[in-house]
């Protein structure tokens, strides 16, 4: 009995060994420690034994059933293991096919520009508003102060939409409409900035486009004098674009301001280049937007915002940032 009990053993051994599943497993324990395995056999024999015989045969019968149990347990385990790596392999997801396969995009630069003109004013204390880009000859002109017969009118170089009588009816010509509207819909104080699309006639060129952007800024509130505008100007810069960069007033003319300046920072080669016009807003503009000029004063200003990427980024030509060209475009 003890032989064939020792050779029961390295049988189930070696079919514990091979099981390729656990249900393998499962009939495997019924077989070689089930009720009707050698090992529960040779336990019923016991009793029909010599009993000097009983002992030996009892302790060998307890031996094989632990070397079995032991090598149900490790194959189990393997099994166990094995099914749980299979699981992780189908539920993986390769992320890295994703990484390689898009690459992610980003934001225009006029954009970024943009985006970093609102974060500054903002951080000063000023709001963004908005107004159409298609504009009434009020609003693009009139209210600022800006006649049918004056020559001013001529040099902004307007594209008209034809939609007929009774106004006329344009892309406005640069972001100023917005200083009226805000003034016509809000009492004093006001303190906004207005970045959007304007439209002129221009020539692509160098320096030119014909829809470019401008951010326009209006402020109007009490005793407000040249010296919060320069002030205001002064901190815009230095936090815009450091203080190495130097900027500058020159006397100017615009129709809405009174007076007026145009306003250049200075470029890393030396030269100044034209960001926009500022001034203080004409009296007669605060009265079109019925805003008494005897309590109230102002200053507006309006830059160039494709400029000001130009000049961030020191592309040689503005026409750079609307040729489309991805592989410019992905440098930023
Ligand atoms: C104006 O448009 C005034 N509305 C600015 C202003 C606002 C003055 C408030 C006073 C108070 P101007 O035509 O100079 O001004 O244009 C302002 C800026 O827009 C220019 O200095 C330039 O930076 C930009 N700009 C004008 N035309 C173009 C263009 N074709 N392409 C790119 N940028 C342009």
């Amino acid at each position: 009995m003890i032989e064939n009990l020792r050779q029961v053993a390295v049988l189930a051994k070696a079919r514990l060994a091979e099981a390729a599943d656990l249900e393998t497993l499962a009939k495997l324990d019924v077989e070689f420690l089930g009720k009707k395995s050698a090992v529960a056999i040779a336990k019923r024999q016991i009793a029909a034994l010599p009993a000097e015989q009983r002992r030996d045969a009892g302790l060998e019968i307890n031996a094989t059933r632990a070397e079995i149990t032991k090598a149900l347990g490790a194959a189990r385990h393997r099994l166990e293991q094995t099914v749980y790596q299979k699981q992780l392999e189908d539920e993986r997801l390769d992320l890295s096919e994703y990484r390689h396969k898009r690459r992610p995009g980003s934001l225009h630069l006029v954009t970024q520009a943009r985006d970093r003109l609102e974060d500054v004013f903002v951080g000063m204390g000023f709001t963004v508003a908005e107004g159409p880009e298609v504009e009434s000859a009020w609003y693009n002109f009139e209210a600022l102060n800006i006649p049918e017969w004056h020559p001013a009118r001529g040099s902004f170089d307007t594209i008209f939409v034809e939609l007929g009588e009774p106004e006329e009816v344009m892309l406005r010509s640069h972001t100023s409409p917005v200083q009226i509207r805000t003034m016509e819909n809000q009492q004093p104080p006001i303190y906004i900035v207005a970045p959007g699309r304007t439209f002129r006639t221009d020539t692509a060129d160098a320096t030119h486009l014909p829809a470019f952007n401008q951010i326009e800024g209006l402020v109007v509130d009490r005793n407000i004098t040249m010296g919060d505008l320069a002030g205001t100007m002064d901190e815009f810069v230095r936090t815009f674009f450091g203080s190495e960069v130097k900027s500058r007033f020159r006397p100017s003319y615009f129709p809405f301001t009174e007076p007026s300046a145009e306003f250049d920072i200075s470029r890393p080669d030396g030269t100044w280049l034209e960001l926009g016009g500022c001034g203080m807003v004409h009296p007669n503009v605060l009265s079109n937007c019925g805003i008494d000029p005897e309590r109230w004063q102002g200053f507006a200003f309006g830059f160039g915002i494709d400029r000001l990427a130009v000049l961030r980024h020191e592309l040689d030509d503005i026409r750079e940032l609307v040729n489309n060209d991805v592989r410019f475009l992905r440098q930023f």
